[in-house]
Formats: structure tokens, C-alpha cells, sequence
């Protein structure tokens, strides 16, 4: 996949392709990488790329001369790419849009910064227009890292079998189940005894009860959009009889705080 980025900060982009994941990502041949200086493409004396509002109003836009130019110079050797500008009106980036940009023989990120970028370049330049999340952020840069990082990953061949893309399937839809290394013990804290016992199914059984109860625990909406395993459900069962348990044994002691005795 060729990935380009268009940004008036490409110097941000220099330790991002050179480490990690993309920088063997790069090294693979699995991904080409670029950031391309939008500033290189404005004319004038001082190479400007923004100006003031037209109507007015405080801070600058993006002027769109200079990001067309930047655009259709990228596009030329990128046939089939897809044009993605990085906005907070885009569309909120998730899990399935990584799969879906995946799939693209190329990728050209615009970063936009100050107020925005003139409506003509969102309107006539740009395939898909996308937003990290609900937050404010001072331009595109970091936004277009974030997702060429969870893209990247998604790659055939770019990571290393043991955290490939078919694990994620597995337990989609859930939060991890903890995890543990060395030492045994850490200031007195013991690692799960089922973890050390060998029996992968009892380990595998253990694993989906720790996703479950943290999901359920942390990010209780996952669980509510999700059809559930019957193993899933009846470890939830399990629970449920399990609290039900403990109540009655209240109400019988008459520690029911419900009974409205002592
Ligand atoms: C001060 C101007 N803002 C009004 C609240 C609008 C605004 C314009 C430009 C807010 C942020 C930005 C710069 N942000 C991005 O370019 C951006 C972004 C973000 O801020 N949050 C989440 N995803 C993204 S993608 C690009």
C-alpha cells in the first residue's frame, strides 16, 4: 500500500516512518510512505498557505490553490487512491473503517490546520472525510498518524503471526483478558494459578471469563451491541445465578437492605 500524507509539517512524519512497526512495515516493501509539504506547492514570494475568512472572523483557512496542486501532484503517482482529509466533521474513525481503508492501493491524507481548509478542496478534492473522535486538536497530523498506524497493521504480512489479524476476530467485539509475565510474584501479588497450570482449555475458559467481566465491568456498551457465544452466555448466566445466591443468603441472615429490616 502507498501511503501519502499532505501537511505544512511533514518533519513530523520523519521519526514516525522510522520506527516500529511502519518503519518494518516500510523495510518489508509492504507499505510505501511519504510526507509531502503543502508549502512547496503555494506560489508567491512568501509561499503562504492560508489567509483570512472570506466574510470575516478571527484565524485562517487553508488557502485551496496550493492543496489542489499538492493533491493532483500526489494522485499522479497514485492511481486508485483514495483522497482522505482529516476534519472534526468527518466520519468517526473505528475498527471496521481501518478495514476498510486497508483494502486500498493507496491512501493520501490531508491535514488540515488553522479554522480549516477552504470548502472547494472538501467539496471537489476529497473522497472520504474522517475525525479521530470528539475532541479538539490543533490539525491533521496526529489524526492521520493514528490511522495509518491501525491501517498498517492490518496489512497482510506486516506483523508477526502472533498478533495478526485473525486473533482479532476471535474475541471481536471484547475488551482483552489480563495479562501476566514474570516474576511469579510481583510485591506479593500471585500471577492466576490456572495460568501456570498448563491446561489450555481451562486457560482458554479463564481468558473469556476475564474478557467478559472486564468488558462488562469497563465498556458495558460492547457487550449490549453484541450477539453473544453460548459460551459467553452462559458464563453471564453463571454470574447471574451466582449473585442471586449471594442475595438470598442476605435475605435469609435478614441483611436484605431491601426488606427494609435490619
Ligand atoms: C477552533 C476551531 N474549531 C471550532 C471548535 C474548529 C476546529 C477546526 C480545526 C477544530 C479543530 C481543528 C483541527 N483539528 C483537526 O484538523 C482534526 C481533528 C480534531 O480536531 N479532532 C478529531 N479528529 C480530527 S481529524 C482532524
Amino acid at each position: 500500500m502507498k501511503l501519502a500524507v499532505l501537511t505544512i509539517f511533514p518533519e513530523l512524519f520523519v521519526p514516525f516512518w522510522e520506527h516500529g512497526m511502519i518503519r518494518r512495515a516500510v523495510e518489508a516493501d509492504k507499505i510505501s510512505a511519504s510526507a509531502v509539504n503543502i508549502r512547496d506547492f503555494a506560489e508567491g514570494r512568501h509561499h503562504s498557505t492560508d489567509d483570512s475568512p472570506y466574510g470575516g472572523g478571527c484565524g485562517m483557512v487553508m488557502n485551496a490553490p496550493p492543496l489542489a496542486a499538492a493533491i493532483r501532484a500526489v494522485r499522479s503517482g497514485m492511481p486508485g487512491a483514495r483522497t482522505v482529509l482529516l476534519t472534526p466533521q468527518g466520519r468517526v474513525f473505528t475498527q471496521d473503517i481501518a478495514r476498510e481503508l486497508a483494502e486500498k492501493e493507496g491512501l493520501i491524507f490531508v491535514c488540515g490546520r488553522y479554522e480549516g481548509i477552504d470548502e472547494r478542496i472538501c467539496q471537489d478534492f476529497a473522497d472520504d472525510e474522517i475525525s479521530i473522535g470528539d475532541y479538539v486538536m490543533t490539525g491533521g497530523e496526529l489524526a492521520a498518524m493514528v490511522i495509518i498506524d491501525a491501517v498498517t497493521r492490518l496489512i497482510p504480512g506486516v506483523l508477526g503471526g502472533e498478533d495478526s489479524a485473525e486473533k482479532d476476530s476471535f474475541s471481536e467485539g471484547l475488551l482483552e483478558h489480563a495479562h501476566y509475565t514474570r516474576p511469579r510474584i510481583f510485591e506479593d501479588e500471585q500471577v492466576p494459578e490456572v495460568l501456570l497450570s498448563g491446561h489450555h482449555r481451562q486457560i482458554g475458559k479463564w481468558r473469556l471469563e476475564s474478557s467478559l467481566i472486564r468488558t462488562f465491568l469497563k465498556r458495558p456498551d460492547l457487550l449490549a451491541n453484541r450477539v453473544l457465544s453460548r459460551t459467553e452466555s452462559e458464563i453471564l448466566r453463571k454470574w447471574c445465578l451466582d449473585i442471586e445466591n449471594i442475595l438470598r443468603a442476605q435475605s435469609l441472615s435478614g441483611a436484605d437492605p431491601l426488606s427494609g429490616k435490619q
